[in-house]
């Protein structure tokens, strides 16, 4: 397969001003007739040549140009090439069918539970119909769709319903405009049997939007969250980013079968409808976060991604990490912002630290992909998050606002690169951001080692900064990176000490700026011996080598007034004993016991919101610790020391926890607001503790918490410690939990994933039945990622199972979903990507299982790409 190149970007050689769409459904052969105003691109560095449509899994009826058939043109499966246009503007009509119903890849138009939909972003346009297919070419459309009215009563585009009607045949039509140009990718169809949820926005200028949601009929009563999510989020964009929608109408259609979370088409959104259907008893509390945030993140892109958009596929962090920028920001806003924090942090570090140091690492705007289904990844979405967060860090609220805002003006209709994007924020602030840039274009985590050191008699101090970079695929030697490294200076009373430097002058907000490779920072009139914490709100996606004991780290769990830093403290602390106790050196339990001690007082805390809490009573993950260790890895070491010291949490706190178990319990009815998430946080995250040990006071709980829950986020608190045991009450409670809960998929899928990461000794060979049981379907992405995907990227000790069958079951599962679902497949694939890591048996079983993988016939670009990077 081709590698493509952003060196080797050109504009296109021609561009589409207008594209009329008629779209005749059917379920196995719809027609669609497209009529395309083109013309030559005047930009001196467009080349010049034949007109070249890209098109796949069609079937070509006729091409005609300026309203005469022509034969002059060729056609393979990926394009059509007019040979010979003429010169100047003209017009293209071309007739093409396809087949919707054996789409099972999901991506073009597809039937889902009957009804149509599209997905085009990255390259699915182009499996609808013939088109320049790219993100730089902006186009206005007009769809005229028609179906069977019976099999399809609802007709979706994008943009304004301007006519409708019947037809002969029991069929009708729709005809939508979107006035704003956009690329192909926000294109969006839907036809079917949709109910549908109204409720109106007034915006800020006093304009009336009309909002819709469409559901499958029946599911209309659990739209109310989306649609008040939907509502909170217009109004953040207009308080806190000035930004206002633009039509008259925003609609969402919830779909079963979907590649990933949601897609931000202009003006009609298509969900998958996990992150729209929302009932206190089928939905959990992180369920409920995640919908009010995927919604907020899908409107957001409309000004960031929809009306500036990216000029190729390398550009996509412009639109996706900035856009996670802003959910994060919005949920903060709404929520604990230092708990969202934790949680970013938590995932970042977890994954895409762990892609960064791999094979699969590459930077937030790679220079070269195969396929760009391959590049929708941690590093790009949620490292480019925090690349715009540094920015905003760096620049500080009203700065980054202004930067914003030169973007738009300057940008608004255009399709721009990531170059664009930091001039804007560079010359609204009037500042030089050439060397952020790196940020853009080096893989890998930078390390910052961190050294203090105190004169008590100067009353000086000095903190030494060293950043490092390691090499990654392709990048063998790195440059320096600007990093603003938030610190504080915690006195003996635990108080932060003014930041003075030698020169007199205060560091405004704590906030350092390393720029060099190293570099020291002086201090004055610091008295007494300070412990520094460093990188407050992790203020940098970097690896902090820092200078501190336990001592230090100690104290700083008890009184550092930055949150994230207190729980960091707690993490490292938990981190240095679980990589000893993993590696199996020295008998550690009463260093344990001292750490849990620590604990005690954050865990009960009344002054402190119980959602961070209940935070900084979870150790490091699984990933976590394997990463800190990094080679020759066992994760049933791993996942025993984690096990211990979590078990060793609830013995030693057991009288707190009981306490924080009986006090928080939430009465009346649920609510998914922030105070009673973190409430129930707690009190969950107290029970698990409790059961941690498996006393049967610790299970006897759980049991009757199962029993007694009224809502699914404690129903499945209590499941997930029940489904972890070697015992009959595990049977139990998942036979009742099926019983109530067997017609409803989405929790359904909640019931296959508890199971497939169950920590119990027989969870292979119950996944290797589940995935025989009539309820699951390999063809659905929900539930592949609910048993396939939990295994593999949420069970480490039995996906990485000593004897290879973790491997085998996951692997044989990518082989099959490749055939018919690469984009799935390739993601699965990506679990093996710290194999290298491992110790030497289950390497060469992982090893061995890529290698099977990479030699089958016909594997997918998507699959291939990436199992070949894991292998090279
Ligand atoms: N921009 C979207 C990314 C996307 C996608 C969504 C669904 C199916 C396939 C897809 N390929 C790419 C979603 C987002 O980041 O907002
Ligand atoms: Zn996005």
């Amino acid at each position: 397969p081709r590698t493509i190149y952003l060196k080797d970007y050109r504009p296109s050689p021609y561009l589409i001003e207008t594209v009329d769409l008629d779209v005749a459904l059917a379920p196995e052969n719809t027609r669609v007739r497209s009529r395309l105003k083109v013309k030559p691109n005047d930009d001196p560095d467009a080349p010049a040549g034949p007109l070249t449509l890209d098109g796949e899994k069609l079937e070509l009826h006729s091409v005609k140009i300026n309203g005469t058939p022509i034969n002059d043109y060729t056609a393979d499966d990926q394009s059509l090439t007019i040979t010979s246009p003429p010169e100047g503007p003209f017009e293209v009509e071309i007739e093409t069918t396809c087949n919707p119903q054996a789409n099972e890849a999901l991506e073009g138009l597809y039937r889902s539970g009957g009804i149509y939909c599209t997905q085009c972003e990255p390259e699915g346009f182009r499996r609808i119909t013939y088109f320049i297919d790219r993100p730089d070419v902006l186009a206005r459309y007009r769809v005229r769709v028609e179906a069977d009215k019976r099999e399809a009563p609802v007709l979706l585009a994008n943009g304004n319903l301007v006519e409708d009607g019947d037809l002969d045949d029991g069929r009708h039509f729709a005809v939508w405009e979107d006035p704003f140009p956009k690329p192909s990718y926000l294109f969006a169809l839907v036809g079917g049997n949709l109910a549908c949820v109204q409720d109106s926005f007034i915006t800020k200028t006093g304009r009336a939007i009309d909002l819709r949601i469409y559901v499958e009929p029946g599911k209309e009563g659990r739209c109310g969250w989306a649609m008040e999510s939907l509502k909170t989020a217009m109004r953040w964009d207009e308080e806190r980013f000035g930004l206002e929608y633009d039509l008259d109408i925003y609609m969402i259609v919830a779909v079963s079968d979907f590649n990933m979370g949601a897609m931000e088409n202009k003006g009609l959104n298509v969900f998958n409808d996990k992150l729209i259907l929302a009932r206190p008893d089928i939905a959990t509390d992180t369920d409920y976060e995640s919908i009010e945030a995927v919604i907020a993140h899908e409107y957001f892109h409309n000004w960031t991604g929809n009306r500036v958009t990216c000029r190729d596929w390398f550009q996509l962090c412009l639109k996706e990490g900035l856009t996670v920028f802003r959910d994060q920001e919005f949920t903060a806003d709404q929520r604990s912002r230092p708990v969202k924090r934790i949680e970013d942090v938590r995932l970042l570090r977890a994954r895409q630290f762990s892609e960064d140091a791999g094979p699969l690492a590459h930077p937030v705007r790679p220079s070269s992909f195969v396929e760009i289904n391959n590049f929708y990844t941690l590093t790009v979405y949620e490292k480019g998050g925090e690349l715009c967060r540094m920015l905003h860090t760096m620049l500080g609220e009203d700065g980054f606002q202004a930067g914003m805002k030169l973007y738009f003006e300057r940008h608004d209709g255009q399709a721009v690169t990531v170059e664009d994007f930091v001039a804007a924020m560079a010359d609204a602030n009037d500042r030089d951001l050439s060397q952020f840039m790196r940020w853009y274009n080096q893989a890998g985590t930078p390390e910052v080692v961190c050294r203090f050191e105190h004169d008590a008699s100067e009353k000086t101090a000095k903190l030494h900064v060293t950043q490092v970079h390691a090499p990654s695929p392709g990048q063998p030697e790195k440059e320096p990176v600007p990093i603003p490294l938030r610190i504080g200076l915690v006195g003996p009373d635990g108080e932060d000490m003014p930041l003075i430097l030698k020169n007199g002058s205060e560091v405004p907000g704590g906030l350092l700026m390393v720029t060099e490779r190293e570099q020291t920072f002086e201090f004055a009139d610091v008295a007494h011996r300070p412990i520094p914490s460093l990188l407050r709100g992790f203020s940098a996606p970097v690896k902090l080598s820092s200078p501190l004991d336990d001592a230090d780290l100690d104290f700083l769990m008890r009184h550092d007034s930055d949150l994230f830093n207190r729980w960091q403290a707690a993490q490292t602390q938990a981190m240095k004993r679980l990589v000893a106790m993993a590696r199996g050196e020295g008998e550690f339990v009463p260093d344990v016991r001292e750490f849990a001690l620590a604990v005690g007082p954050t865990l009960t805390d009344d002054w402190l919101e119980p959602a961070y809490r209940a935070a900084f009573a979870v150790p490091p993950s699984e990933l976590d610790i394997a990463q800190e260790i990094g080679a020759d890895v066992d994760p049933t070491g791993v996942h025993k020391a984690r096990r211990d010291l979590r078990a060793t949490l609830g013995h030693t706190l057991q009288g707190d926890l009981q306490r924080l178990y009986e006090d928080y319990a939430v009465p009346g009815e649920y609510q998914p607001d922030p105070d009673s998430v973190g409430k129930r946080s707690l009190r969950n995250t107290a029970l698990a503790l409790l059961a941690a040990e498996e006393t049967e006071d610790g299970v006897k709980r759980a049991q009757t918490h199962f029993k007694n829950a009224d809502n699914m986020t404690d129903s499945m608190a209590a499941l997930r410690i029940l489904a972890g045991l070697d015992r009959p009450e595990r049977d139990e409670a998942l036979e009742t939990f099926y019983d109530r809960w067997k017609d409803e998929q989405l929790v359904l899928d909640k019931w296959f994933a508890i199971q497939a990461q169950s920590t119990a000794s027989d969870t292979l060979d119950r996944v290797e039945r589940l995935r025989r049981h009539p309820a699951f379907s390999i063809k659905n992405p929900n539930r592949v990622r609910a048993l396939i995907g939990a295994l593999a990227h949420g069970n480490p000790l039995h996906f990485h199972s000593a004897d290879g069958r973790g491997y085998e079951f996951v692997g044989e599962s990518i082989m099959e979903i490749d055939g018919f679902n690469p984009m799935i497949a390739a993601r699965l694939a990506s679990a093996f990507s710290s194999w290298k890591m491992l110790e030497p048996g289950r390497r060469a079983m992982a090893q061995q299982m890529l290698e099977r993988i990479a030699a089958k016939e016909g594997l997918s670009r998507d699959t291939s790409e990436v199992v070949g990077k894991m292998l090279g």
